[in-house]
């Protein structure tokens, strides 16, 4: 079983300042952050990370969204880590999503959507090798460890 999930924070996460908001949630939940790094989005990557919608009409200004402004990838870590993280989201469309939840509080549309994450273990698995060089991630113990019992 997989405790890592990889995590996007999009363009509007940084464009609207929320980088700090979005990643606080995760600290406090104790998702160890492993890995982090800010670039902007290649289309090649783009096109391999959303290979199951990359032939839909909305794609090519989905792309152009993600590439217009760098976005923070990070490797979080924590038992039963990737439906955690999912449930913290929510669905797509934050119309849909349940109050209190990361794309309910902050998502303006079906795409400005804040954030991605790993929608399973498999998927976690290959996001983290695509994004990290060979899936490194880093090895350390938060002083608090001790005290999860999850
Ligand atoms: P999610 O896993 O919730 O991010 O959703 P998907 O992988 O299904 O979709 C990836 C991204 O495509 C979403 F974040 C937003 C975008 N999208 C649209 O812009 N329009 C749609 O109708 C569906 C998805």
């Amino acid at each position: 079983m997989s405790n890592k999930t990889l995590v996007i924070l999009k363009p509007d996460c940084i464009q609207r300042g929320l980088t700090g908001e979005i990643t606080a949630r995760f600290e406090k939940k104790w998702f160890k952050l492993v890995a982090s790094k800010m670039e902007v989005l290649s289309e090649e990557i783009l096109k391999e990370h959303y290979a199951h919608i990359a032939d839909k009409p909305f794609f090519p200004g989905l792309v152009s969204y993600l590439r217009s402004s760098p976005v923070i990838i990070q490797i979080r870590e924590c038992t039963w880590i990737v439906p955690m993280v999912r449930q913290m989201i929510w669905v797509t469309n934050a119309a849909e999503a349940a109050p209190g939840t990361i794309r309910w509080d902050f998502a303006l549309s079906i795409w400005a959507n804040i954030i991605h994450a790993s929608e399973n273990e498999q998927e976690a698995g290959e996001e983290i090798v695509r994004f990290f060089w060979e899936g490194k991630s880093f090895d350390y113990k938060r002083c608090d460890e001790g005290l999860i019992y999850w």
